[in-house]
C-alpha cells in the first residue's frame, strides 16, 4: 500500500516517520511531481497538480476539520474525503471558548487595565441569565463547546442544520430558525463549516439580532464574517467586543484595522489546533479500518460542503 504526504506549511519528516511507524506494511513517501499514484493521500492545502496526478485514491485525508480549502479544488472523482474528527481538537476549542466567553463576562480584561494603573476596584457582578451564549454548528466542535459553557451554567443555545437533542443545550435548527435562535442569544460563538450557505452568515443583519452588548467568538472561518459589518456594529455599540481566531486573509495583512481595534481581541488561527501523534493514530486506524472493508467517521459530503 502506498501513501503519499502533501501537506502544505507542515514540516512533513515527523508526520512521515508517524505514519511509518503506524503503519509499517506501508510505504509512506512526501509527494513529489511526477511520483507514481497513491493507495492514500495525507493533506493539507495540496496543490492542484498533485490532484491531478491521483486517479486511483481510495481516500483522502485532510489534516484538519474543515474541508472547505478542500474543496475548491478539482478532486479526482469518486475519492472518499475523510477529515479529522476531534483528534484533540474539540478540547482545545472548549478552552479557548470558555476563556474568551469567562473573560469577557467577568471583565477581566477590565480588572488587567485597573491593575496595570495600580487601582484596586471592583466592579459589579453580572447575572449569568443575561449571558446566554449560542453556538452556531453542534458538530464535532460546537457540541463540545455547548456542554463545556454549561459546566459554567451559561444558558447555552444551539443551531444546527439537522434537529438536535442535547442535554441542556436548547437546539434550534434550520434556517427558519436561525433569527429566532439569535434573538435569545447575547454571546454568539460560530463553530459552522464554510459552505455556501454559511459564507457571509455573519454580517451587519443577524449580528444586528443578539441581544444588545452582544460578543462575537469566531473560531470558524473568516469568511463566515463580513469584517466591516462587524467594526460597524462595534462602533456603534451594539455590540461590547469580539474575539475571533479566523480572518478572510490570513495571516491577519499589518494595516488591517482588526489588530488595533479596542473591543477585539485576536488571536492567529491557533484556537484547536492539529495535534500530530492523535492525527496520525487517526489516520492509520482509519487506514487499517477501509481495508477490511468497514466504514470509517469523518467521511465528508462534497454535496453538503462538510
Ligand atoms: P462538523 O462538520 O462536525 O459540524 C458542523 C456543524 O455545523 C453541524 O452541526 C452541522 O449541522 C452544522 N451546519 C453545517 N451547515 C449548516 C447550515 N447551513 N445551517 C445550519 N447548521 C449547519 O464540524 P466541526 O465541528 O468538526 O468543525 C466546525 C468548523 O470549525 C470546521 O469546518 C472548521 O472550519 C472550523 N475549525 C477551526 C479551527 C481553528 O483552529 N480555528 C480548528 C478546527 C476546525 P448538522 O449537525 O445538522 O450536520
Ligand atoms: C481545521 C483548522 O479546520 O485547523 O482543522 O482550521
Amino acid at each position: 500500500m502506498n501513501i503519499t504526504f502533501c501537506c502544505t506549511d507542515t514540516k512533513a519528516e515527523p508526520w512521515v516517520a508517524g505514519l511509518r511507524a503506524a503503519l509499517p506494511d506501508a510505504s509512506v513517501e512526501v509527494w513529489q511531481p511526477g511520483a507514481p499514484p497513491a493507495d492514500y493521500a495525507v493533506v493539507w492545502a495540496p496543490p492542484q497538480p498533485f490532484l491531478d496526478e491521483q486517479p486511483r485514491l481510495k481516500a483522502l485525508f485532510n489534516i484538519g476539520a474543515g474541508v472547505d480549502a478542500l474543496l475548491q479544488l478539482r478532486l479526482p472523482p469518486a475519492t472518499r474525503i475523510v477529515r479529522l474528527d476531534d483528534a484533540g481538537m474539540s478540547v482545545q476549542m472548549a478552552e479557548y471558548v470558555c476563556h474568551a466567553v469567562i473573560r469577557h463576562f467577568r471583565e477581566l480584561d477590565g480588572y488587567e487595565a485597573d491593575v496595570s494603573q495600580g487601582k484596586w476596584s471592583f466592579r459589579k457582578p453580572h447575572s449569568r441569565i443575561d449571558y446566554p451564549v449560542g453556538v452556531l454548528g453542534l458538530g464535532v466542535l460546537g457540541e463540545r463547546v455547548a456542554q463545556a459553557l454549561r459546566v459554567f451554567e451559561f444558558p447555552v443555545h444551539g443551531w444546527s442544520r439537522s434537529p438536535k437533542t442535547l442535554e441542556g443545550v436548547v437546539c434550534h435548527s434550520g434556517p427558519d430558525r436561525l433569527d429566532s435562535f439569535l434573538s435569545q442569544c447575547r454571546v454568539l460563538v460560530n463553530l459552522l463549516p464554510l459552505t455556501p450557505e454559511t459564507s457571509d452568515i455573519l454580517n451587519r443583519r443577524t449580528l444586528s439580532l443578539l441581544k444588545p452588548g452582544g460578543y462575537l467568538i469566531n473560531v470558524a472561518r473568516g469568511a463566515h464574517l463580513v469584517e466591516a459589518d462587524l467594526i460597524e456594529l462595534l462602533d456603534r455599540g451594539h455590540l461590547a467586543g469580539a474575539t475571533l481566531d479566523v480572518f478572510r486573509v490570513e495571516p491577519l495583512p499589518a494595516s488591517h484595522p482588526f489588530w488595533q481595534h479596542p473591543k477585539i481581541q485576536i488571536t492567529p488561527h491557533t484556537s484547536a489546533r492539529t495535534l500530530r501523534t492523535e492525527s496520525i493514530a487517526q489516520i492509520a486506524g482509519k487506514i487499517a479500518a477501509l481495508e477490511r472493508g468497514e466504514m470509517v467517521a469523518g467521511v465528508v459530503d462534497p454535496a453538503r460542503g462538510y
